[in-house]
């Protein structure tokens, strides 16, 4: 008598039963090792988180490997991030992640000590909270399109100009004339062997603008991020940076409704000159450089 393939499997999970301590045990948990490690890689639309896991004992060495992790949104995570969690094995080479815990990065507690200073100060300000031209700019420090925390004091010695964008932005004579401007520029500068220039964009939609989205963003424009930064970070701390920088940015039309504003720092951190809306020519500054 042939027997369908269905009852052998049946037949099978019986006898594996009979020999497990608890009988009553219908399904077997899969296979679990708490692990600790660093996220190396964010795949946000394949649903996917390298981690670098150490050594797990007994298991298998200290390596980098992709995880699922259901139920989470993974654009809540970046590169650096130091985690603990559990890893089941799912089969068909397949590892879950679960239970994930963040363990506070030096890089995040730079950034969130930056933001308190910067609340402090804005308010401590009040209604001269916004810096002329003239005036030194605000010290703050976010994340890098790479999630490294980047500090303003960083591109000390260096001349910077620095501007504020969101990525969705649908408008083309906007952010994405603003961005074709700073790359603009960055190539000019570099073909003026101008070498202390660091070009600097600001995400005030720091929700969606995840270091990840901008290194996506920057990469799809090919461009070259030795000395052009985005940076994204607390909701809060861009709040204060806008108010400084007297940039408005409020949910509205076209997600947000907003002003445009480009600014020269100089190397001791004053502020140079300013020019507002995006029809300054990258020409225009390269001439200030
Ligand atoms: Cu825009």
């Amino acid at each position: 008598m042939k027997l369908p393939p269905a009852f052998l499997v049946v037949l099978t999970l019986a006898f594996t039963a009979c020999s497990r301590p608890e009988p009553k045990t219908t399904a077997a948990p899969a296979p679990g090792w708490d692990i600790r490690g660093e996220i190396v890689g964010v795949q946000v639309a394949k649903g996917i988180l390298l981690v670098h896991h150490e050594e797990i004992p007994g298991f298998m060495p200290a390596m980098t490997m992709e995880f699922t992790a259901p139920g989470l949104d993974l654009a809540k995570f970046r590169e650096g991030q130091r985690i603990t969690a559990r890893m089941t094995d799912r089969g068909a080479d397949t590892y879950q992640l679960d239970g994930v815990r963040v363990l506070s990065s030096p890089d995040d507690q730079a950034v969130i000590a930056a933001a308190l200073a910067l609340r402090q100060e804005t308010s401590t300000r009040g209604k001269n909270v916004y810096r002329e031209v003239g005036e030194t700019a605000p010290t703050f420090t976010l994340y890098n399109q790479d999630g490294k925390a980047t500090a303003f004091d960083h591109f000390r010695g260096k001349r910077v100009v620095l501007n504020f964008i969101f990525t969705r932005c649908p408008v083309a004579t906007m952010c994405p004339a603003s961005t074709a401007k700073m790359m603009a520029l960055q190539a000019a500068a570099k073909k003026a062997g101008v070498k202390d220039l660091e070009l600097v964009s600001i995400s005030f939609d720091s929700a969606f603008d995840t270091p990840p989205v901008l290194k996506a963003y920057a990469e799809a424009r090919g461009i070259d991020t030795s000395n052009f930064s985005f940076l994204t970070g607390p909701e809060n701390a861009i709040r204060d940076l806008l108010a400084q920088f007297g940039v408005i940015a409020e949910p509205g039309e076209n997600l947000f409704k907003h002003t445009l504003s480009t600014l020269l720092i100089g190397p001791n951190g004053k502020i140079l000159h300013r020019v507002d809306g995006s029809t300054w020519a990258p020409e225009e500054f390269l001439n200030r450089l």
